[in-house]
């Protein structure tokens, strides 16, 4: 039994898309990021009380980067990691830790444009410098694409389900207009039916109520 816990539209959906491109059955427990579930009894699964948290072959791991190595080694025949001595593979863990620098900066900005029970605490100055951040972010993995369809010379892998998931939650925070190869390689994981079967089983998400967020002062 492979049971996903899992918050729709949060990071937990990078996992559920690798589970889906491995084509493995799996289980999903559904949050809510608000009402308190993700404390208590569930931080004996995710000691932070963060999703994603899989339970697997008799444990529990969390952290989605590490989820996506250990499932990657579990099914090597899929090819959606890189082994060790693969020329890919340095770029392959790169992409596996840079999604975190890029999603570190929407969770700052979630932080303070979502979830403060007070908006008027919110940081003009903290939201204009890592809306900075995160577009900094998007501009590098733009240069990274070069042309390529995936985010690796050699195909598709779990690096494009770590990295890809954060390009639909930075649009709430920067236009992808100036970033042609970022909205086509948007487009194209988007068709892909292992995503579009995540995507039906992901939930609606609950905490983006526009379209779009733009920087304080720059509203009207
Ligand atoms: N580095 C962790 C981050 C996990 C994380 O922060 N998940 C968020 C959802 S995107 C969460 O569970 N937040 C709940 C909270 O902060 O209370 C990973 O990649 O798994």
């Amino acid at each position: 039994m492979i049971r996903l816990h899992h918050v729709p539209f949060s990071r937990s959906f990078r996992v559920l898309w690798l589970l889906e491109e491995l084509g493995l059955d799996f289980e999903i427990q559904q949050y809510d990021i608000r009402d308190g579930s993700l404390r208590g009894r569930f931080q004996e699964l995710s000691p932070a009380g963060r999703v994603p948290a899989l339970e697997i072959d008799g444990m529990t791991l969390f952290e989605s980067g590490a989820i996506h190595e250990y499932l990657c080694e579990r099914h090597a025949g899929a090819g959606l990691g890189r082994a060790p001595g693969v020329p890919s593979r340095p770029r392959f863990l790169e992409l596996l830790h840079f999604a975190e620098t890029m999603a570190s900066c929407i969770e700052q900005l979630n932080l303070q444009r979502i979830f403060l029970r007070d908006p008027a605490q919110a940081s003009a100055v903290v939201i204009k410098l890592v809306t900075a951040r995160l577009a900094g972010t998007l501009a590098g993995m733009e240069r990274m694409l070069d042309g390529r369809d995936y985010l690796l010379e050699d195909g598709f892998s779990a690096a494009d389900t770590m990295m890809g998931f954060n390009l639909f939650a930075a649009p709430y925070y920067v236009r992808l207009d100036p970033f042609p190869e970022l909205a086509a390689y948007r487009d194209r994981i988007a068709g892909r039916p292992g995503y579009q079967r995540a995507r039906a089983r992901d939930g609606a998400q609950s905490f983006y109520t526009r379209d779009f967020y733009p920087l304080p002062g720059t509203e009207g």
